[in-house]
């Protein structure tokens, strides 16, 4: 989602039980089932910031209580140049990086999937990342870190956005060759494409034809597309199109990611807490779990502690879409 006027956001998700994460997928249920969990990455336009101040990490028993709904995966919003805070192929910041790995061990221990999730659109110090090299180091020494835990996702970033298409896909190879250098050679890695990733405009933009040839020795690649509502696509409106906009936005990647063979997530997708907009969820979601030889699953946007009155927010227990959204589409995932 294209936030400029909100602070920010985080990722996350997970099961109700520890179960084995590669549960057996029921028929006609989706899954991953996740959310977003947004905080550290606030304040993005200081980029050094500091904890409490500009920004926040997750509360780990909030994502007890999503587990307790029966999510399994949290994206986790974080921002690079706080992680290695002087270059791209520079040291971690411990601190920043203990709370990342905090975070990622209370969820992974649990049994649901932690994304590891740059929120950076493909920026780096506000330049557009254009050193694929390092780039690629950047994911390899981000990736020893987590290379042993199999329920680590990596998601290569947020959001590229008005950047040269085949420098996007250059980027996303990068982090993947970067992740598979590292010796992390299990988990599941999230590319994402150029005009926000949005599903919507997957073929029209370009990001069909350039990623489709993208390619990860080990095969476990899952195209992470991000879907909204409102008008313009942008996530920033209480108000939904149509009670069937959310399928009809998904039906032109579906036919992309059947015909190719691929598999696909909705990394963020989020929608008022009204009649309509709950419609056309229950529709969308609907959709996708008839189509689970090529979704995999759906991560909410958003939750997190500083979210307050935001139209989408799930936090517990008082967010709108804790109390007005989550009851009605988990069905579709547990
Ligand atoms: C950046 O964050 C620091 C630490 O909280 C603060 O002192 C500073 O004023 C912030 N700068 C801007 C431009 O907001
Ligand atoms: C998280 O960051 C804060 C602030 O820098 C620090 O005090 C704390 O020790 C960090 N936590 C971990 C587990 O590294
Ligand atoms: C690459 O990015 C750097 C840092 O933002 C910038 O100084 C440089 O001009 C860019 N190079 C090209 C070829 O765009
Ligand atoms: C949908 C949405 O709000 N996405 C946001 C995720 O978090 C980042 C950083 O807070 C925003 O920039 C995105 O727009």
């Amino acid at each position: 989602m294209l936030f400029k006027n909100l602070m920010a956001a985080a990722t996350l998700a997970s099961t109700a039980f520890a179960a084995p994460a590669e549960k057996r997928q029921a028929a006609n249920k989706l899954k991953f089932f996740g959310i977003n969990e947004s905080g550290a990455e606030f304040g993005e336009k200081n980029f050094t910031g500091v904890y409490g101040k500009e920004f926040i990490w997750y509360d780990l028993n909030t994502i007890d209580q999503f587990m307790n709904q029966g999510m399994n995966m949290f994206r986790l919003n974080f921002l690079m140049e706080r992680l290695t805070p002087n270059s791209l192929t520079g040291a971690f910041d411990p601190l920043y990086l203990g709370n990342l790995t905090q975070q990622v061990n209370h969820i992974t221990q649990k049994g649901a999937y932690a994304m590891i999730q740059p929120h950076n659109y493909g920026r780096f110090l506000g330049n557009i990342i254009n050193d694929t090299a390092a780039f690629k180091t950047w994911w390899t020494n981000v990736a020893a870190v987590y290379k042993d835990n199999p329920l680590v996702v990596f998601d290569t970033n947020n959001e590229y956005h008005d950047m040269e298409q085949q420098l996007v896909f250059n980027l996303n190879q990068a982090a993947i060759d970067g992740v598979r250098a590292a010796g992390a050679k299990t988990q599941y890695i999230t590319p994402e494409g150029n005009s926000w990733t949005g599903a919507w405009t997957w073929v029209s933009s370009g990001n069909a034809a350039s990623m489709v040839n993208l390619k990860d020795p080990e095969d476990k690649l899952i195209y992470q597309m991000h879907q909204y509502l409102d008008t313009d696509g942008s996530g920033t409106s209480a108000t939904c199109v149509s009670a069937t906009i959310f399928k009809e936005r998904l039906q032109v990647a579906t036919k992309w990611l059947k015909d190719n063979k691929k598999q696909g997530l909705i990394g963020e997708y989020a929608a008022g807490n009204n009649a309509q907009c709950i419609s056309a969820l229950k529709d969308g979601l609907a959709y996708m779990a008839q189509n689970t030889d090529v979704w995999t699953g759906a991560l909410w946007w958003a939750a997190g502690p500083w979210w307050g009155d935001y139209i989408y927010n799930m936090e517990p227990t008082t967010g709108a879409a804790w109390t007005g959204i989550l009851p009605q589409i988990k069905s579709y995932f547990v």
